[in-house]
């Protein structure tokens, strides 16, 4: 598990994809506090801090020499801070590791979508590869939604994903300044680990750490991976801690509860895959205070919940001794216990969690396993509750945990059913996790629609109120089975008399494809007895559609 951290200037205008014009004056948190950062994130768990050192904004965290868009311009510190440098100190001093991600996207430069922005993406890659000490990753934001400020153009740019950013000479200079440092990529050239396909926290229960060098990698092979790909190119989970990856103080109820952590973490890390897990900074520079409690509880129930691993005390017994296979390390072999184990608690032992590890410098191997508990002298079999179909007892790699509810049961017997080539299990462990006893709720993501809706046209919505109200505000949750419908560009009026029309707000919903939560649009106190929201540009299909709407009113 480590952290990513999103903060820039979209903090201060309640944004999550800035459009490159928003103005540096707005930087000058009164407490920044860096080292506060990486406290709370080691306490939640975290090895290491990504660091939005560029947003799509374009606006830098850091100092760099090669724009003025930048906390040099920001009243913060006079113009002379780098949160940058106080995040790499900061990380250094709690033992963390650390790490940027730029955006390559960058709605403020006036040559983006030219040759020359590219050369000034790779000049400031350069300035965070080498002044800055070791990071452990780069991590190159794939999103692209074409319009932006362009140093006032104010138009679309689109660019050719494949060829535009030159990636093989970034990659190139990565490798030769920082070696150790993976990239993140989930633009066309293969980085060394992939994005999981959604935002929302989970990785495919079948998930294979390979996929192929070349072509497009559709969503299924970044969800579960490609058995018989060509390359290492394991998952990383991404997903904030709140709806939004930015921080917007209408989403302080909204952190996520306790069990919706621990869900994220089985459906990540329990799936052979890293967790990636967001601390949005507020507007004062700081973690706040529910995000932090959250984390540290978080990281507290982990603790808790593999304390004891039951396994200690029982008795193991191998099921299948791998054959040795040429070039296989027989020392490494004979530590492994194969294909299977017979664990005998040698009295009835309720437990609720298994832990298995594949030893993975020998690759990934195991398609295929079977897990049964011994109930009253027979045999039951378990199966994941996590997963929707099927026993979700597919592929292992680096870690797979499986939940199911408890079962007390004196042997327990672990068997792989097919594999690629002989196992080599690394370790198994049994564990019985407590109940999540005091937590708080999902504070309500879902909300229950009372208005009479109806549709004009493909795209156009009407939300008709019970009453005439004066209205402050319109929410939107799109779709949330595909991106058919998803409203990426809106238009919202209102009126009184189905005559007069005043306009409440134009403009874009930012991330809402991979990230597919409430949208919520302010306007002044405006009287209403019907909104109308036009879906100026659609995600995918040609009729709008919507999970539910809310229409805010002055109380
Ligand atoms: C997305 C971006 O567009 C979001 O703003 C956020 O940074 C997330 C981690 O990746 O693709």
């Amino acid at each position: 598990m480590y952290a990513f951290i999103h903060y820039s200037l979209n903090t201060y205008t309640d944004q999550e994809w800035g459009f490159g014009n928003e103005d540096p004056k707005l930087f000058n948190p009164s407490h920044l506090d860096c080292r506060q950062w990486a406290r709370v994130c080691k306490q939640a768990g975290m090895k290491g801090i990504i660091f939005t050192a560029k947003h799509h904004c374009g606006f830098c965290m850091w100092p760099s020499k090669y724009t003025e868009y930048s906390v040099k311009n920001a009243p913060w510190k006079n113009g002379q801070g780098d949160v940058v440098r106080e995040l790499a100190e900061a990380c250094k001093e709690e033992g963390l590791e650390y790490a940027v991600y730029l955006s390559p996207w960058d709605r403020n430069h006036p040559e983006y979508g030219k040759p020359a922005y590219v050369t000034y993406f790779r000049n400031q890659l350069r300035e965070l590869l080498t002044e800055y000490g070791d990071m452990f990753e780069v991590w190159f934001d794939g999103a692209n939604g074409g319009d932006g400020w362009y140093g006032g153009a104010n138009e679309t740019r689109k660019i050719d994903r494949t060829t535009y950013y030159e990636w093989p000479e970034t990659y190139k200079m990565i490798r030769e300044l920082q070696p150790q440092c993976l990239i993140w990529n989930d633009g066309s050239d293969r980085g060394d680990l992939r994005w999981v396909g959604t935002e929302a926290g989970n990785i495919g229960e079948t998930n294979w750490s390979l996929l192929n060098d070349k072509g497009d990698v559709p969503y299924e092979q970044l969800h579960y991976g490609l058995e018989n790909g060509n390359v290492w190119c394991p998952g990383e989970t991404n997903t904030s801690i709140r709806p939004g990856w930015f921080y917007h103080e209408t989403e302080n109820e909204n952190v996520k509860s306790l069990s919706k952590l621990m869900d994220t973490y089985y459906k990540s890390v329990g799936r052979n895959s890293c967790l990636l897990l967001n601390f949005p900074i507020a507007p004062n520079g700081r973690i706040h205070p529910t995000d932090s409690l959250r984390g540290i509880a978080f990281k507290k129930m982990i603790d808790e919940v593999f304390k004891n691993d039951l396994t200690k005390t029982a008795l193991q017994t191998p099921l299948n001794i791998p054959k040795r296979q040429e070039g296989e390390d027989v020392a490494a072999l004979e530590k492994t216990w194969g294909g299977g184990r017979l664990i005998d608690f040698l009295k009835p032992t309720e437990f609720n969690r298994f832990v298995v590890e594949e030893d993975i410098r020998y690759g990934q191997r195991v398609k295929k396993f079977s897990l049964e508990a011994e109930v009253d002298g027979k045999w039951v079999p378990l199966k994941d509750e996590l997963v929707d179909h099927g026993d979700g007892l597919t592929t292992i790699g680096h870690r797979r945990i499986i939940c199911f509810p408890n079962v007390t049961a004196t042997r327990l017997r672990f068997i792989v059913t097919d594999a690629k080539c002989d196992p080599i299990i690394k370790k198994v462990g049994v564990y019985l996790a407590p109940d999540i006893t005091q937590d708080t709720p999902d504070a309500g993501e879902k909300h229950a629609s009372d208005y009479y809706i109806f549709f004009g046209a493909d795209k156009v919505m009407f939300v008709t109120l019970n009453d005439e109200a004066n209205v402050t505000g319109f929410r939107y949750l799109p779709p949330q089975e595909s991106r058919d419908g998803v409203v990426t560009h809106y238009r919202i009026s209102a009126t009184t008399d189905w005559k007069t029309w005043e306009t409440l707000g134009e403009g874009e919903f930012s991330n809402i494809v991979n990230n597919p939560i409430w949208q919520t649009v302010r306007c002044k106190p405006t009287r209403a007895k019907v909104i109308r929201v036009d879906g100026l540009r659609l995600a995918q299909g040609d009729r709008m559609g919507y999970s539910d709407v809310e229409v805010l009113t002055e109380k």
